[in-house]
């Protein structure tokens, strides 16, 4: 089987640089070490809550802590990151002065459910950037994304532009691809949402989520874990709403940088679609790090549906 390093060497030089791979091999070491500090986090005293609070205003757990540290680490180790920005600290870090890759992650998403034992994950993003200036880049212009998904098995997903590659973390510690070019299916019956936040839809989603449940052979999933919804999507299908307050059409739970716009970039590669509203979220042109937007992808057909019903919002608003 393609081990995770031979991939990247068969793309160096055409999709990907020489620096990027040394990149990506720190990232895929990095998610190696925190797949291991979650699977014995109970034995080493890694759970509950730490007394700090990020500037997301969420209370930090340890590892939270932890993760950020060792994707701090990988970003340290590979001379031409210019920048890390985390979802757990307020402004970028500055990494290496003359480096020329931003690399922009959340450590650990989904982290309020480690003590359940439910799937998280780590979501990272790396794009062009030799100045601080230059991080807040739309999402079209990501050079990779990926995710590592740390449930009952360890994945790698990954994007490095054309196509999605996932890799299994094997017992002796090598990533090894399972899934060559993964394709979202275009339909679905499957949604994912936080029913209980409906008084906050507007009439699109409710009139959206309505029908689905109006609809023989429907059905919902919501882990609360946004990697772990994802992966599902990728692997079966279906289409994940954290939709906007209906007061607020650009609000949104998920932040645009180390979310949206990975996920968004991995989605659109596997040929499905991601949009905030009606607005594809690899078009958002950011406006701060740690900004939240509205999020909607999966099925490219079911998320259609989403966008055509804006569209008509929007024409019948004039
Ligand atoms: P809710 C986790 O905190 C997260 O950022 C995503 O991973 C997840 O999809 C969402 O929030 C869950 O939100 O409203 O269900 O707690």
């Amino acid at each position: 089987m393609t081990t995770f390093e031979a991939y990247l060497d068969s793309h160096t030089g055409t999709l990907l640089t020489e620096e990027l791979v040394v990149v990506l091999r720190n990232i895929s070491e990095a998610t190696r070490q925190i797949s291991d500090k979650l699977r014995s986090s109970s034995l080493s005293g890694l759970t509950g809550t730490t007394d700090a609070i990020n500037v997301q205003g969420e209370t930090q757990k340890p590892l939270d802590l932890v993760s950020n540290e060792i994707m701090l680490e990988a970003c340290r180790t590979s001379p031409s990151v210019s920048f890390a920005v985390s979802e757990e600290l307020d402004v970028e870090v500055p990494i290496h002065a003359d480096g020329k890759y931003a690399v922009i992650f959340d450590p650990l998403d989904g982290s309020s459910n480690l003590d359940v034992n439910v799937t998280v994950g780590t979501i990272f993003s790396i794009v062009e950037a030799s100045a601080a200036t230059h991080v807040l880049k739309c999402g079209r212009k990501q050079l990779v994304s990926g995710y590592a998904a740390y449930g009952p098995q360890t994945h790698l997903v990954l994007t490095i532009g054309k196509g999605v590659q996932i890799f299994t973390l094997s017992g002796q510690g090598d990533y090894l691809l399972t899934t060559a070019d993964a394709r979202i299916a275009s339909e679905t019956k499957e949604f994912a949402i936080n029913a209980a936040r409906r008084p906050s839809w507007d009439e699109v989603i409710v009139a959206y989520i309505d029908a689905a449940t109006d609809t023989p052979g429907y059905n919902m999933r919501w882990v609360g874990s946004m990697v772990a919804d994802t992966h599902r999507i990728f692997n079966r299908g279906g289409i994940f709403l954290y939709p906007a307050d209906r007061n607020k059409p650009t609000s949104g739970r998920l932040r645009l940088l180390y979310e949206a716009n990975p996920i968004g970039f991995l989605v659109e590669a596997a040929g499905g679609a991601a949009i905030a509203g009606n607005t594809p979220i690899l078009d958002i042109e950011p406006t701060s790090l740690h900004q939240r937007v509205p999020v909607i992808f999966g099925s490219r057909n079911e998320v259609a549906k989403i966008s055509e019903a804006y569209k008509v919002q929007s024409l019948e608003a004039v």
